[in-house]
């Protein structure tokens, strides 16, 4: 059974625990809620009454959207965000200081006393440090995502929602801008930000990705690789092309197909590969999550986010297109 979560479009807490589960290759059952209104259901799982909520099949919860990142991330992390160690300070930093003064830059009226342009400062000599942080780096720890990358976006995106004017005119903040581009750029936002209406008891349940489905585990998957890649597997044990050309890191998963679609792929991609193998995969044999997302067509392909282990390709041969009819 998969996974609860609860959760608020909008909410920056639930939507680094959507992208986490994203980039994980997850699904949960997604019960959208209002904050005005929470389902006793979720009160009930957890009292504090906060989202983002994941109940898991055990019935165990988390209900702190970082730990429910590191839940998702620690069963597949195809691009290492948990492999810098120190993202803890910024973390807190963020879900500190920086909401503090975003609270009251952006809702002063809720804060009475609060000085707008007092909070507003604040909140920028943080989000300038970080900013300087990306000029140096590329990203904020290292020259790679870190979880602290993933973690303080949605913050950002919110302060940027605020004063979209400032925050664009403030050349302090071009390295910031530049990094928060990074992620709304990507075709994954759209996903993490897709419109459910609020879940009640015995309504709609839809699945989280909702373009995404589950894979059979009785049908074979394929996979076309190069002899040179997949000779270089065999000897370290695992695979980690994602396509021609392009590693699992850089892609976040590896592609694969269904019987069906091995030749439109090869047409695609590798009629001119020169010697090109098909690996035919027993999905049971796969330790790293496997979800079948849609393209940019709408056709849904299966997905592999971590390595291939070579133990679960079941059979290796040439490529060869199916005969015409
Ligand atoms: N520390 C929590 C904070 C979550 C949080 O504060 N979420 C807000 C929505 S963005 C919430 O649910 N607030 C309750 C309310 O507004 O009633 C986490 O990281 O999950």
């Amino acid at each position: 059974m998969l996974p609860i979560l609860y959760s608020f479009r909008r909410c920056p807490y639930a939507m680094r625990a959507r992208w986490a589960l994203l980039q994980a290759g997850l699904m949960v059952h997604w019960r959208e809620i209002e904050l005005k209104a929470k389902p006793a259901a979720m009160l009930e799982a957890s009292p504090k009454g906060t989202v983002p909520v994941l109940v898991l099949a055990d019935g165990s919860v988390i209900d702190e959207s970082l730990e429910i990142m590191l839940w998702a991330l620690q069963q597949a992390d195809p691009r290492g965000v948990l492999e810098a160690e120190d993202s803890a300070v910024l973390i807190e930093q963020n879900d500190g200081s920086l909401k503090h003064h975003l609270d009251r830059f952006k809702y002063t009226d809720r804060y009475p006393g609060a000085s707008k342009e007092d909070h507003r400062l604040a909140g920028l000599v943080i989000l300038r440090s970080w900013s300087e942080r990306i000029s140096r780096n590329g990203w904020l720890l290292t020259d790679r995502m870190a979880l602290a990358d993933a973690a303080l976006w949605p913050f950002v995106r919110q302060w940027r929602l605020a004063d979209a004017g400032g925050f664009d005119a403030d050349p302090h903040l071009t390295p910031l801008r530049e990094w928060l581009m990074r992620f709304l750029d990507d075709p994954m936002m759209q996903r993490l930000m897709q419109r459910a209406d609020p879940w009640w008891p015995g309504g709609i349940e839809p699945i989280f990705p909702a373009d995404a489905i589950a894979i059979p585990m009785d049908q074979p998957l394929f996979h076309l690789a190069l002899e040179s890649d997949w000779q270089d597997a065999v000897k370290r044990g695992d695979y980690r092309v994602s396509t021609r050309g392009l590693s699992l890191e850089q892609v976040g998963f590896i592609h694969l197909s269904w019987q069906e679609q091995v030749q439109a792929t090869f047409d695609r991609f590798y009629a001119d590969a020169g010697a090109v193998l098909t690996l035919r995969i027993d999905p049971k044999l796969v330790s790293a999550p496997l979800r079948a997302d849609a393209i940019h067509t709408g056709v849904l392909f299966p997905h592999l986010y971590g390595p291939l282990p070579i133990a679960s390709v079941v059979e290796v041969s040439p490529f060869s297109s199916l005969p015409a009819c």
